[in-house]
């Protein structure tokens, strides 16, 4: 017979990046009472790089006490929760993380509505038959559109939906941030509870299929004092302190290892915990080499896979390279090719949807991820903890499908006044992108959907801001392959390359304006091969902008300051990505990022 543990319920929250997701987990933490303490805002999203930016990048468990007291149903419960990141670089995080609940939430910004993103991870949750609530968010906004969202959505869900009991599903209206949620869309204050109630009643309790051990890993962890941590979802029976246990993946089995501690996830917390079971999602010690993500653990002796979805496959690569410019080591401290591959492999423990691949050389790895977000946060940690690198322009990842050469397509839907129609279009048809629909929203703006090669898309976000003067919005999610579309152009201007190794100066500067768009400022110093600006044409051009003004008699020339130079354009790292050609490369150390020739040497 199997048992069912009524007062635990799993659910993930889902949505198109920036919907409200980490937002909302600080309303139920604190009307949940788990979380006293003061209003840090976006409270999950813990590490460096998401309070830098604002985004989630990884995935993460928590969980929450809530006592229900509506007579039928009066008692104590706990919600465990995954925060999952929105942004579809990150949707191998998303994609491994539904696998650990019943059921989850659906955040759609009342305003943006329906968008790529949202697509994206209601298919993914679909496809795992979760159960859905959906939930109309931000209804305080002024530009809130929750009739036409609410349509939209059920647009999507027929579109998407396996069966019809898909379609079945409770929709409420709140604004997270205010922290109300209701069943009725006039709201305009309340509390947490109607989300609280809606989960308890309509996400399913965990349920046991045996009594044989079975514990799905879905993420790892590392601690100085307790090594490897695995972290996932009990499916199947109980795991206790000191037990001896296994895991195991296809055919893999390890050696019995002896469990020194669990925890389970509270608010900001982990408690420790003496034994958990099934429908638990738990972190367990005790490891000397960590399971790879996707591994059961089971008892001793009972090795029984529990089956675990393959991620997406990654859709653009680069290569990461030694740094081999003149000024190598002169800002980091990890160098070396050991350096690097000690690093990626570290890397490829616990970023699901990136793959390493070795080259003919030593010197250099092909990364694989999906999107230039993806793999752009990787360099950028990587830089944060000490290492300098060289990473080549990114290219789409193609492949054979019937014997035909295939392209990764990205839906995307883009938000613009009227008035730029003429020019975004002709710049999406450039790209190749196939028009889908097209609406006319509110304020005379514009909602064209496309269909576009993703590797269109590289370079195509400041080209279109340029376009729309800073109005448009552009959002992208992966959709899947398409056969080759042809030649898209690529950038239609040259670079400026430095012909000396040196010390800018603002003379130099001075007349090299003319000539194109700089990239570095009077004292900056260069090498060689170095790029240092945009040509105003097609082809690269060297240049000297370290040459000094001649002193004439005995008078000393004007100082740099004399020269009004206009101020460089610095460009952050995945500008840089968009910008540069295959024959180019990013320079990348804890201080710097350069551009340069691959070749550095003019002939
Ligand atoms: N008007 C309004 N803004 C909100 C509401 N909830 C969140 N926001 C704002 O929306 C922005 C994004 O919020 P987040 O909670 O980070 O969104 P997210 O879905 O977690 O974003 P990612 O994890 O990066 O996909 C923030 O600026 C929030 O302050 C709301 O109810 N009303
Ligand atoms: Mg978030």
């Amino acid at each position: 017979m199997s048992k069912i543990r009524k007062n635990i319920r799993n659910i993930a929250i889902i949505a198109h990046v920036d919907h409200g997701k980490t937002t909302i987990v600080d309303q139920m933490f604190k009307q949940s009472g788990t979380l006293e303490t003061k209003n840090e805002e976006r409270a999950m999203d813990s590490n460096e790089l998401e309070k830098e930016r604002g985004i989630t990048i990884l995935a993460k468990n928590t969980g929450i006490k809530y006592h229900d007291n509506r007579p039928a149903v009066a008692d104590d419960y706990r919600i465990n929760i995954v925060d999952t990141p929105g942004h579809s670089d990150f949707g191998g995080e998303v994609e491994r993380t539904l696998q650990m609940v019943e059921g989850f939430l659906l955040l759609v910004d009342a305003a943006e509505g329906v968008l790529p993103g949202t697509r994206f991870v209601l298919q993914k949750a679909l496809q795992l038959k979760l159960k859905p609530i959906v939930l109309i968010n931000k209804i305080d906004r002024k530009d809130a559109r929750i009739d036409e969202t609410r349509e939209n959505i059920f647009d999507l869900f027929l579109d998407l939906a396996q069966d019809d009991s898909m379609l079945n599903f409770p929709i409420l209206y709140g604004a997270g941030r205010l922290g109300y949620v209701s069943k009725e869309q006039t709201a305009t204050s309340g509390d947490m509870k109607p989300l609280f109630e809606s989960i308890i009643e309509n996400i399913p309790a965990p349920k046991e299929e045996s009594e044989e051990l079975q514990m799905l890993v879905t993420s790892l962890d590392y601690s100085d004092f307790l090594g490897s941590i695995a972290i996932g979802r009990i499916f199947n029976g109980t795991v206790k302190v000191n037990q001896q246990i296994i895991y195991c993946r296809d055919e893999f089995k390890s050696a019995p290892l002896k469990i020194t501690k669990i925890f389970n996830f509270l608010g900001l917390e982990r408690h420790e915990i003496a034994e958990a079971s099934f429908g638990d999602i738990v972190a367990i010690a005790g490891f000397s080499e960590p399971p790879s993500i996707g591994s059961t653990i089971c008892e001793v002796g009972k090795a029984k896979p529990y089956p675990y979805v393959a991620i997406d496959e990654p859709t653009l690569s680069m290569y990461f390279s030694v740094n081999d410019s003149p000024f190598s080591g002169r800002e980091g401290t990890l160098l070396t090719s050991r350096n690097i591959k000690d690093r990626l492999e570290k890397e490829l423990k616990k970023n699901v949807a990136l793959r390493v691949e070795p080259t003919e050389t030593p010197e250099s790895f092909k990364v694989k991820g999906r999107g230039q977000l993806h793999l752009g946060i990787l360099i950028e940690t990587m830089r944060r903890e000490g290492f300098e690198l060289q990473v080549s322009a990114p290219e789409v990842i193609y492949k054979t499908i019937n014997g035909e050469k295939c392209e990764p397509m990205e839906l995307v839907i883009i938000d613009i006044p009227t008035e730029y129609q003429g020019a975004v279009m002709e710049n999406m048809g450039i790209r190749k992108a196939i028009m889908k629909n097209m609406t006319v929203g509110h304020d005379a703006r514009l909602r064209i959907e496309y269909e576009v090669p993703a590797r269109a898309l590289l370079g195509f976000r400041s080209q279109f801001l340029t376009d729309t003067r800073g109005t448009g919005i552009v959002n992208f999610s992966f959709i899947g392959y398409q056969p080759y579309k042809g030649d898209i152009q690529g950038r239609i201007k040259g670079a400026l390359v430095s012909m000396e190794t040196g010390k800018v100066t603002g003379y130099a500067l001075d007349s090299l304006q003319p000539r194109g768009i700089l990239f570095v400022t009077a004292s900056d110093q260069v090498y060689e091969g170095m790029i240092i600006g945009e040509h105003s044409r097609d082809n690269d051009l060297d240049v000297n902008p370290c040459k000094e003004k001649k002193l004439t008699n005995m008078r000393a020339s004007g100082t740099d300051e004399a020269y009004k130079v206009a101020p460089a354009k610095v460009m952050d790292l995945e500008q840089c990505m968009e910008w540069i050609n295959p024959d180019e490369l990013i320079e990348v150390t804890p201080e710097s990022i350069r551009l340069r020739k691959k070749k550095l040497k003019r002939k």
